[in-house]
């Protein structure tokens, strides 16, 4: 086996995030599940963001976060998305880019789809519900990959988002073997709870043909998976059909189990929650740059929880200070 070039490649989808406050009465009124994603259509994306207060566009998309945080943690990192050959594409494509991160997937062109956007109502609670338009981003078919960037990255890592549609879907099955082929760890993030619900067989599948060695959830998307609601047991059950689970627990901070041993940290303190938007992103970030510097696996999880931290104290899920910074207060 080479030495790997990247520490991490991330494939998902390519979102810029229109953000916004909103009140709960807003999320009742348009029935909508607090904390959630669903995905929309063109025109139910231009009704809603016509009756959105006024918007902040800050590139998102939940793999692109943590390739963001990623390099941002000076550990190297590759992301994988597609976005239209339009304003929006160019901004993401720049913005990617300028965190440090290696981002070589061609536009779409042609102008039949614009690139993705989530239209983000942020409640006075820090929660975000999201409403996401894929636009391009679910054109990503396995023509795109560059599998030698594949090869070279120790760590594969996917977003279960990217199963929604079938294009991505494929190219992401792709990835897994072209990375399992190279000998390299391929991570998967389960995402979101009802992303769970509508492909529990499918990330079922995923787990049981070994297709992942390191497997990211929080509790209530571990709980959808197992269909155990009580969460130990839901971990237990999960932790022996994974090498590396790692599970997020908001405020109550996180754990990981490898090879039958459960390590828990705490959340890291925040003054003031703002908006969660991107808090797994980032953890997940955090705990695979701790894994690239060959960390123990508790401090890699603390990594993760400062990197969450930060992100959680700011609009927007790309982080603002320097994580590189945090961390060597904290952990040296
Ligand atoms: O949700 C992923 C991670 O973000 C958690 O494991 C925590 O590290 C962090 N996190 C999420 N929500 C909160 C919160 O309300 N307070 C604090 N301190 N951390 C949180």
């Amino acid at each position: 086996m080479t030495e790997p070039r990247l520490d991490v490649l991330c494939i998902g989808n390519a979102i810029v995030d229109v953000i916004a406050a909103a009140d709960d009465g807003f999320l009742a009124a348009e029935g909508l599940d607090k904390g959630s994603m669903r995905l929309i259509d063109a025109a139910e994306a231009t009704r809603l963001y016509g009756k959105m207060g006024p918007g902040r566009e800050i590139s998102g998309g939940s793999a692109g976060n943590t390739a963001a945080g990623v390099a941002m943690l000076g550990a190297r990192a590759g992301f994988v998305g597609q976005v239209a050959d339009d304003q929006l594409g160019e901004v993401y494509a720049h913005d990617i880019r300028s965190t440090g991160v290696e981002f070589t997937t061609p536009f779409r062109e042609g102008g039949d789809v614009p690139t993705a956007r989530s239209l983000i109502l942020v409640t006075p609670d820090a929660q975000r519900t999201m409403n996401t338009f894929l636009g391009a981003a679910q054109h990503l078919d396995t023509s795109m990959l560059d599998e030698e960037q594949v090869r070279d990255a120790a760590i594969l890592y996917l977003e279960g988002y990217l199963w929604d549609p079938e294009t991505p879907r494929a190219a992401m099955e792709r990835a897994i073997a072209v990375s399992h082929e190279a000998g390299r760890r391929v991570a998967f993030t389960l995402s979101d709870s009802f992303c769970v619900d509508r492909h529990r067989d499918g990330f079922n599948r995923l787990l049981d043909e070994k297709k992942v060695d390191i497997l990211f959830a929080n509790e209530a998307e571990i709980v959808s998976l197992t269909g155990k609601d009580d969460f130990d047991a839901a971990v237990a059950e999960a932790a022996q059909r994974v090498p590396l689970l790692v599970v997020t627990r908001s405020e109550k901070g996180a754990i990981a189990v490898e090879n039958g041993r459960r390590v828990d940290v705490a959340a890291e303190p925040v003054e003031q929650v703002v908006d969660t938007t991107g808090a797994g992103d980032l953890f997940a970030a955090g705990f695979l740059a701790g894994l690239a510097q060959q960390r123990p696996l508790d401090q890699a999880l603390r990594m993760g929880a400062i990197a969450a931290a930060e992100v959680i104290s700011h609009y927007g899920a790309r982080p603002e200070a320097d994580l590189k910074a945090l961390v060597a207060q904290t952990l040296g």
